[in-house]
């Protein structure tokens, strides 16, 4: 038996990039036998500025498309991190541990520190160390994420290693699992930044909320290039991107694809895309927004859940302070 955990940040929209990168995994590792969990970061979410209101309708906003994209609670434990304060408990610890090198290496602080100078967060600069908190308190085996956060959950073995190493084995070394394709889908405004949530521009993403003009819209606007012709090469990563996309949705291979619009343009091909889209988006929406017109139910479930992980949390977290000789009665 595995255990396999993920998280997503309750920062506003999520993208297909997060849907394919992170739920659909974790929708399909929900076999029998496998112990899931999956939660929504409201501790990384603020480590930039978060309007209240906006940041609970966001986590029960997650909360439901985790539940409508299949996730189910009797088999995955769905909650939100800070009911479980032995997260940043143990961040606390490993923050002992870490040092500031291999935080001022992680890529994702460099990206989003960038022109922000001194003004920049303490908490965004130690966000893989609450990350890495996050894994191993639970004794993860496989961390399905998308390939931007693969330095994190390294990271996260590191820490697991140098713990073990220090104070005797206590916890389990993570591996993330990246899938091949959509582990990152690119922006379909500039096919060399990955999409984004947090990007300026709406013409970045395709949001599993835009309807069918917006998504007939974005689609039309993607950039490609003069070539005109369906067909993945390492040089023309804007119709790559739409082609993975396709892929994703309709389960067709890029080949399948490739020669189904041999001697096609552009034109029917990204009609033919929003089409496919808007139908794969649609049923979504509707699941959603019915979830959404429950809110005690979504907050049964993940009061639920965190009782369930705070169980878990713990029992680790006794081991944990005995180990580090914080722990006076034996
Ligand atoms: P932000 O732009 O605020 O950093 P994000 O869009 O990167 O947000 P996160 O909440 O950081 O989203 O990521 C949630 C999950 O989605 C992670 O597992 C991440 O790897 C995955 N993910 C994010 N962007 C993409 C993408 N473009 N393609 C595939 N997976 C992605
Ligand atoms: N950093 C991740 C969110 C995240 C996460 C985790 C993912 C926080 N804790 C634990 C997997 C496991 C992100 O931005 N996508």
């Amino acid at each position: 038996m595995s255990r396999i955990l993920t998280a997503l940040q309750p920062s506003g929209i999520l993208h297909i990039g997060n849907y394919f990168g992170a739920i659909e995994p974790m929708v399909s590792l929900q076999s029998a036998g496998n112990q899931n969990l999956l939660f929504m970061v409201d501790y990384h979410a603020i480590t930039v500025e978060q309007d209240p209101h906006t940041l609970r309708q966001n986590i029960l906003f997650a909360a439901a498309t985790y539940l409508a994209s299949g996730i189910d609670p009797e088999k995955t434990i769905l909650f939100q991190q800070s009911r479980v304060s032995e997260h940043t408990e143990l961040a606390w610890i490993l923050n002992c541990l870490v040092r500031m090198g291999e935080l001022e290496r992680m890529t994702q602080y460099k990206d989003k520190a960038l022109g922000k100078g001194q003004s920049v967060s303490v908490g965004l600069f130690d966000y893989p160390v609450l990350m890495a908190a996050d894994i191993l308190l639970y004794d993860t085996n496989i961390v399905p994420v998308g390939e931007d956060q693969k330095q994190h959950v390294e990271l996260a073995r590191d820490l697991a290693e140098r713990f073990n190493k220090k104070f005797g084995e206590t916890f389990v070394v993570p591996k993330p699992q990246i899938r091949k394709e959509g582990a990152r889908l690119m922006a379909l405004d500039d096919p060399h930044k990955k999409m984004s949530k947090s990007a300026t521009s709406e013409k970045n993403y395709l949001s599993l909320m835009d309807d069918e003009k917006t998504v007939l819209k974005k689609i039309k606007a993607a950039v490609t290039d003069s070539e005109g012709t369906i067909r993945l090469s390492p040089s023309r990563p804007g119709i790559g991107n739409l082609i993975t996309i396709l892929s994703l949705i309709t389960k067709k291979t890029p080949k399948e694809i490739e020669n189904a619009y041999e001697g096609k343009g552009y034109g029917d091909f990204k009609t033919d895309l929003a089409r496919e889209l808007t139908a794969f988006l649609t049923p979504l929406q509707s699941k959603i927004n019915a979830l959404l017109k429950d809110p005690s139910g979504l907050l049964k479930i993940l009061d639920n859940g965190a009782s369930r992980a705070k169980a878990m949390a713990e029992k680790k977290m006794i081991d944990v302070r005995q180990k580090i000789g914080v722990t006076l009665s034996s």
